[in-house]
């Protein structure tokens, strides 16, 4: 991969580096351990560092920044609107939020939306909008709700979510945990049949686990959840903050198999990597049962984010983005396929999204990720050896190819040794 030459001399490379590092460590909490780069600006699938140094975007912000950084149409749209009004608060209409929820709601087929700010919000929001909808409509026992969630999942940092985690990193010392959640194996859809009763209000899974390590289910799994939920009378509630808007190469991901959850989960790229814009969009029997003043949130459905929301629909409505995704994405897989053997054990994934399996013997998902650093690659490990590979959907094929190669050299010198 060629990064720019440093503007910086070389007994300075890092000079800015480490003092932009040190001026946060003194003043942030030590919640995260980033890799040591500190990134000053960005463009299209590419992010440079205050040395000058380049880097393509394998991230992509978890998959929030789909579209690339600084996208002209999201960068116009959120322009506009800043000259407009950004915030009213819902105790007042605002010009913006009728058609963001009009077309998102179009865009995947349901009726209603209820517009909040991160990925987190939206899974609490459909917690609650699943349980209300249990003893209002389906008529579960007062307090007794339950909802069946997968093992490995992901779906946020709230106290109520990582109370269904089994991630001991994401919930040790956090408790009291929420109760009214039952785990089964991911992709085990006998599993979840069973753990289903008359207090089940809902499943809520990822259609692929993101954080888990781009964990793609069988391909009957989710058909047979909706199958289940459908004829047990329970929600399927489909987490697509991750995987959903472009990224698997289709609109949601659960457009690969053919299914239609009750609610969508959307967040990260809805908000097109300039501002938080999360949803939870589903028919009006669902949605519905929500009254005025018993769920909101201050800046939810803002008319900023309702703005670059808008925006973000509209372009994913021409399909362009998923066949890109789509395309480049295999581009990537067989790269990567070409690839096991020679320091990578397994590739998933699907579209522009893939969990590489570095081999233990050449190294950790940290070691890789540090080196292809060094190399103007930027990617993130989880769970010690996979690496999540995520760019922007604008990469180019030639940048594509570049990535592989970069990867293929670290693993070549880590297996040197
Ligand atoms: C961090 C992980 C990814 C998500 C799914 C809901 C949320 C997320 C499927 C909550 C958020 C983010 C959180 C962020 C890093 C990133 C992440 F590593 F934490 F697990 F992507 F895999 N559902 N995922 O992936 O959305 O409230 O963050 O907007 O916590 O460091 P959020």
């Amino acid at each position: 991969m060629t990064t720019a030459t440093t503007t910086a001399s070389s007994s300075t490379a890092s000079s800015s580096t480490d003092a932009a590092i040190a001026v946060e460590d003194a003043s942030l909490a030590h919640n995260y351990h980033p890799l040591p780069v500190v990134v000053s600006t960005a463009d299209g699938a590419w992010v440079t560092d205050v040395e000058g140094r380049r880097y393509l975007d394998c991230l992509a912000a978890y998959s929030a920044v789909n579209f690339g950084h600084g996208h002209p149409v999201l960068v116009a749209a959120a322009r506009e609107q800043l000259d407009r009004v950004t915030l009213t608060s819902r105790a007042f209409h605002n010009d913006q939020l009728g058609p963001f929820a009009a077309e998102l709601a179009a865009l995947l087929g349901k009726q209603m939306v209820l517009p909040m700010n991160t990925g987190a919000e939206a899974v609490e929001s459909g917690i609650k909008v699943a349980r209300a909808w249990g003893y209002r409509v389906k008529g579960v026992r007062p307090g007794a709700a339950k909802i069946v969630v997968a093992a490995g999942n992901f779906h946020g940092r709230t106290t109520t979510i990582i109370s269904f985690s089994d991630d001991e990193e994401a919930r040790a010392d956090f408790g009291p945990y929420t109760p009214g959640f039952v785990t089964v194996p991911y992709g085990d859809a006998d599993a979840l049949e069973a753990a289903i009763d008359d207090d089940t209000v809902a499943v809520l899974i990822e259609p692929i686990q993101g954080e888990a390590g781009v964990v793609v289910p069988p391909e009957s799994y989710l058909p047979e959840v909706r199958r289940i939920t459908r004829e047990r009378g329970v929600l399927f509630i489909a987490d697509e903050i991750q995987s959903g808007l472009g990224r698997t190469g289709a609109t949601v991901s659960c457009d690969l198999v053919g299914v239609v959850p009750d609610l969508y989960l959307l967040g990260k790229a809805l908000g097109g990597g300039i501002v938080p814009v999360s949803a939870v969009v589903g028919d009006r029997d669902v949605l519905g049962v929500l009254r005025p003043g018993e769920h909101g949130s201050t800046f939810g459905g803002n008319p900023l984010a309702a703005a670059v929301g808008l925006a973000v629909v509209r372009m994913l409505a021409t399909g362009e983005w998923q066949e890109r995704a789509s395309r480049l994405g295999a581009r990537l897989r067989d790269g990567l396929e070409a690839l096991v053997g020679s320091g990578i054990v397994t590739v998933r994934g699907a579209g522009l999204w893939m969990g590489v399996d570095i081999d233990p013997a050449v190294g950790t998902g940290r070691e890789v990720c540090e080196e292809l650093m060094r190399r103007g690659v930027l990617a993130k490990d989880t769970h010690g050896a996979t690496i999540r590979l995520a760019p922007p959907i604008v990469i180019t094929e030639d940048e594509v190819d570049e990535l592989v190669g970069t990867l293929g050299a670290v693993l070549a010198d880590l297996r040197r040794g």
